[in-house]
């Protein structure tokens, strides 16, 4: 897992690379699969990994999904969501997409600038008679403010969905982050922690609705002849949920290697001047699907510079979150796609930077990493 890296490797280092179990433990499952000829439509790895998985997470039902992206679009289906969303700029795009998708207007509304989450001080001025739910996001695994935002939908009686696409195995206080809300939905991505090459789930309260969940998932059928609602096929296959239930098996050594990797990157950004990290949040665990820092002014060097320089070594970061969500056309017409009205959202966005990481990231590539961003400071410093 730790060998090291050549000075200059032969192959540039990514913000991330999934994460597989050794191929020889997942051929007797596709054998299985073979011999079954079951590939999909709920087979018994399906109900396998479903089960495995609310276990692990500790969560009371769980509906898995072909992707993130679906199961958003389901969970705003499931709970018949209309009119207006109060939700963030600062995420992936997949997560405005799932309102438009739905006929929905996506109503945005600054961050925190200490958790770079959806803030809560800013949603209540947001509401109008036309909102309907919040969309908030735990970015980059950091809890939201669930609380705030659980005081302010029961004040107005909204929904709260959370796209908790990247809180695999977040836990605070002692329980799953995935238990607020209405719902929450989790990714499966092949460049998230915990990955089944694509995939994703509904985090559900009850059983009720995890089974009009399961009904939309697949057209809406209920039995051979019965559809009760307009459903999509969102369904997870067989192949997808075997490897999903291996891949449980080796989850947690994989987030134990990002937590080292994480500490080393703290120590050794700590001698940088304007390099801010994000700080750990209170009472949680992370699980360091990303390495964000943000690149201030003091750093001497620009983001983008920054950026580049790296690219030019290869080092290949990416500027999640960047441009914001409501800057792409689609969005950008909102009254509240305003840049005037979205400071902390768009200071964060010119600023940040994720810094690879996964688990076959070496010690070695991670001091480089660092090397490298100090050399461009210095370089620049000399340059004055
Ligand atoms: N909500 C939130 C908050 C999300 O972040 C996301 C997804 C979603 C919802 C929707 O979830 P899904 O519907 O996807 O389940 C990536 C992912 O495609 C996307 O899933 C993820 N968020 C987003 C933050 O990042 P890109 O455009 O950066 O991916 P890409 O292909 O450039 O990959 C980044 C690096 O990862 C590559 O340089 C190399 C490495 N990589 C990637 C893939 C796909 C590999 O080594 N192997 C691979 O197979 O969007």
């Amino acid at each position: 897992m730790n060998a090291p890296r050549p000075i200059t490797p032969a192959q540039p280092i990514t913000v991330t690379q999934p994460h597989l179990p050794p191929l020889e433990e997942f051929l007797p499952l596709l054998q299985q699969v073979w011999d079954s000829r079951q590939l999909t439509n709920g087979g018994p790895f399906h109900a396998r990994f479903e089960a495995a998985l609310a276990q692990h997470l500790g969560v009371p039902h769980v509906s898995l999904f072909t992707n993130a992206t679906i199961a958003l679009v389901t969970a705003l289906q499931s709970l018949r969501i209309t009119g207006e969303v109060i939700t963030t700029p600062y995420s992936f795009v997949a997560t405005a997409h799932s309102l438009l998708w739905n006929g929905i207007t996506p109503v945005f509304v600054d961050i925190d600038p200490v958790t770079l989450n959806l803030d809560p001080s800013q949603v209540e001025a947001a509401i109008t008679p036309r909102t309907t739910a919040i969309l908030p996001v735990h970015c980059y695994g950091t809890p939201c403010d669930t609380a705030a935002l659980e005081r302010i939908a029961a004040d107005y009686d909204l929904k709260v969905i959370y796209d908790a696409a990247h809180a695999f195995g977040v836990q605070q206080d002692g329980r799953s982050v995935l238990v607020h809300g209405d719902l929450s939905v989790l990714s499966f991505h092949a460049t998230k922690v915990f990955n089944t090459f694509e995939g994703g789930a509904i985090v559900s309260p009850d059983a009720r609705r995890k089974q009009h969940i399961d009904h939309l998932k697949n057209f809406g059928f209920v039995n051979e002849t019965t559809v009760v609602a307009t459903g999509i096929n969102g369904k997870m296959s067989e192949f997808n949920a075997a490897l999903g239930l291996l891949q449980l098996q080796h989850v947690d050594a994989a987030i134990a290697r990002r937590t080292a990797i994480a500490q080393r990157y703290r120590t050794l950004l700590a001698t940088l001047p304007g390099i801010r990290l994000l700080d750990p949040p209170a009472r949680a665990n992370q699980n360091h699907g990303y390495f964000p820092i943000l690149v201030g002014d003091e750093f001497g060097v620009a983001r983008d510079a920054l950026y580049q320089h790296l690219r030019r070594h290869d080092v290949l970061t990416r500027r999640y979150f960047h441009p914001l969500i409501s800057d792409f056309p689609m969005y950008r017409g909102l009254p509240s796609a305003d840049p005037a009205r979205l400071p902390v959202a768009r200071d964060a966005s010119r600023r940040v930077l994720c810094l690879p990481i996964h688990p076959a990231l070496s010690d070695a590539d991670v001091d480089r990493i660092v090397t490298l961003m100090a050399d461009a400071r210095a370089a620049l410093l000399l340059a004055a």
